[in-house]
């Protein structure tokens, strides 16, 4: 994976914080590893788990019903139901909802189109888990929307807050299960403490089928058997640091099966989001990125007002090439 370019830290991450502390529901995994909490969690210990770790998941915080509405809108939007997609036409009725699901590997920004996407930003449970985590003013600013059929690729190693800078290092992932996640199907894997040194590693193409067209990191202290796969529940809420290196490997399970999750990002509110380029006339350090949702709390630069900047866009699977996110540069080894 890596060459080590810092002192290597110690090797067993994950501190001996105790992971679960609350009433457990589910039985899977069977036994639950450290950093697994349910909604009534004590917060000292779920903060002190993610501020160790950078990671934590936090199961029961979607119900059945909840996931099962979460499925159905996924399949809707990919169908065109809820609105354009660039560059894909809206899915003819008799057409099979498994044939069109096929088509995509992720849609961004799913929330610009969909009240239940929009709900899922605002999840009781999710949002105390943030306030927990981040602080008591938190925003969202981006949605991701993967579909994942059995076959398509994951993420290489990376790190969120190389695409979407915080100015203190409280970018918050907040990935759910919409089906359950496992290692055949995809899940994430996280390389737990890598948030703390908060550098920002160098990345280059990687050229690997196994991965689609976003590009690695690569160069930092950690190696591949270190990282955690992060199997969880549909229903459960993956969090972690946008500094935490993490990525996901293909779906390797039997065809017409999918690893479905929504990704939603958050920050804390006291941090302009230099994200956009700045305004004719602006300074650099003075951009801020209103494209926003407040969940919790004030936002103390409410006065600047809000906009609409994003709609939803298709992520390539890097089966058709990579030439529209990175260039022409971006081939596979094979
Ligand atoms: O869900 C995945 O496969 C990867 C998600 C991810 O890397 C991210 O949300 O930053």
């Amino acid at each position: 994976m890596s060459s080590t370019t810092l002192d290597t830290p110690p090797r067993n991450l994950v501190t001996a914080t105790g992971g679960f502390a609350g009433t457990r529901r589910n039985q899977f995994p069977k036994t639950r590893p450290p950093g697994y909490f349910s909604p009534d969690a004590d917060p000292a210990a779920v903060k002190a788990f993610f501020e160790a770790n950078g990671y934590l998941v936090l199961e029961n915080a979607f119900s059945p019903a909840e996931v099962e509405a979460l499925k159905r809108e996924t399949t809707l939007i990919c169908r065109g139901d809820r609105g354009a997609l660039p560059d894909h036409p809206r899915a003819d009725a008799a057409e099979p909802d498994d044939s069109v699901l096929q088509r995509f590997l992720c849609i961004h920004f799913p929330h610009k189109i969909s009240e239940i996407m929009t709900r899922a930003i605002h999840n009781e449970p999710s949002v105390k888990a943030l306030t927990t985590v981040i602080g008591p003013n938190v925003k969202c600013m981006q949605s991701m929307l993967f579909i994942k059929s059995s076959g398509k690729p994951g993420q290489a190693w990376h790190q969120d807050e190389d695409y979407i800078p915080t100015r203190d290092r409280s970018l918050t992932g907040a990935w759910i299960a919409i089906d359950r996640a496992t290692t055949d199907n995809g899940c994430l894997w996280v390389l737990p403490g890598s948030h703390r040194p908060g550098v920002l590693w160098e990345q280059k193409w990687h050229g690997d089928r196994r991965f689609d067209c976003a590009e690695e990191s690569f160069g930092f202290p950690y190696r591949d058997d270190e990282a955690f796969p992060v199997e969880v529940e549909a229903g459960s809420v993956v969090f972690f640091n946008g500094y935490l290196l993490h990525r996901s490997l293909p779906n390797r399970a039997p065809e017409g099966t999918y690893r479905r999750s929504l990704v939603n990002h958050y920050m804390s509110c006291e941090s302009r989001l230099p994200w956009s380029l700045p305004k004719e006339g602006q300074h650099m350090a003075s951009a801020d990125h209103r494209d926003i949702i407040i969940v919790a709390g004030q936002d103390p630069y409410a006065h600047r007002g809000y906009e609409e900047i994003h709609k939803p866009s298709v992520r390539p699977s890097g089966q058709g090439g990579c030439d529209k996110w990175g260039g022409k540069g971006k081939q596979y080894k094979d």
